[in-house]
């Protein structure tokens, strides 16, 4: 169950740091079978997406013994569910989803499982009982939002703060998780949340939506929790096209530590970030070689995230990967 590995995550159990983790069993093909993994990646809606994309492909590379069949589902999941379907009907070695949503799952991770196929959950979490896949690789979302909500009860939670959030894709596990984060380390504080709505992880839309935030509250608002970099970088638009100067009337937190990001927040357009690690393809080649090999693997693997505020950001970006 998707709580269980919430649960177990949360208590460091199985807290394994991705960073500097090389493929282990993904290297080199050595004249071994090549193994054909279909990969159902959500789409492309975001810097992070991009970064995990890459990292996914090269991870995936022939050098490394695999075929990667890649399918972007345009952030639909009737998109992603054919996918997996089409993926099954090939006859693939190995199936890789990033869940565009938590929901729906069940009958069509029990065809894989009929069809011997194994299943490896990377990025995103899902509903569907545990032993219908064989692992999730992914980051802490919910210890994410609690970072960005700590940050707020720190920095402005002590004086009456109006909020507004930009939410991710309505009923994805990042979405789901990180507010619920946040809203626990906002209890007690003089925060107040004003309006929440989604964004769907880009650009485009947290513009559009900040746009009608700033119609309708106008000054009232002093802070902006984007549950993702891009959606915060939208709305920094629509905060200036305001005449309202970002970082400074409306305080922003957000989420994945994307260059992008990390650019405003050194530049003091953004006031604190927090990171999501995109880079997990090594680690999800790396078990799915053992799943297949029939090695036993965790139920979950959680890369470690850090977070940056202004003096940090502008330390990381020279080196930053992503
Ligand atoms: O934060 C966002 C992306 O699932 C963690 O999806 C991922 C989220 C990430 O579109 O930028």
């Amino acid at each position: 169950m998707k709580k269980l590995v919430g649960a177990l995550a949360a208590l460091g159990l199985m807290a394994v740091a991705l960073t500097g983790c090389s493929a282990g069993g993904a290297g080199g093909g050595g004249g071994d079978k090549v193994i054909t993994v279909g990969f159902a990646q959500t789409g492309s809606e975001s810097g992070w997406r991009a970064a995990n994309t890459q990292s996914m492909k090269e991870a995936f590379s022939a050098k490394n013994g695999f075929k990667l069949i890649f399918n972007a589902a345009d952030n639909k999941p009737e998109n992603q569910i054919a996918a997996v379907h089409s993926f099954i009907n090939q006859g693939v070695d190995a199936i890789v989803i990033a869940a565009v949503v938590t929901t729906g799952w069940d009958d069509v991770l029990k065809e894989a499982k009929d069809a011997k196929i194994p299943v490896i959950l990377e990025d995103r979490t899902i509903d569907a009982d545990s032993s219908l896949y064989a692992s999730w690789i992914g980051d802490d979302f919910k210890k994410e939002g609690e970072t960005a909500g700590s940050w707020a009860a720190t920095t402005v939670g002590s004086t009456p703060t109006n909020m507004v959030v930009l939410e991710g894709t309505t009923g994805s596990a990042p979405a789901i998780d990180r507010a619920k984060g946040f809203s626990s380390s906002i209890g007690g504080t003089s925060i107040t949340t004003l309006d929440s709505q989604t964004g769907n992880f880009t650009r485009a839309d947290g513009k559009t939506v900040m746009e009608g935030f700033l119609q309708k509250y106008g000054k009232k608002i002093n802070l902006l929790f984007a549950q993702n970099d891009d959606m915060g970088l939208g709305a920094l638009d629509a905060i200036k096209s305001a005449g309202l100067t970002p970082g400074k009337d409306i305080k922003i937190v957000s989420i994945d530590g994307t260059k992008d990001g990390l650019t405003a927040l050194s530049n003091g357009e953004f006031n604190y970030v927090v990171e999501c690690n995109p880079l997990l393809g090594d680690k999800v080649a790396s078990v799915v070689k053992d799943v297949i090999a029939g090695k036993k693997v965790e139920k979950a693997y959680t890369a470690k995230d850090l977070a940056f505020d202004q003096a940090a950001a502008k330390e990381a970006l020279p080196t930053r990967k992503y």
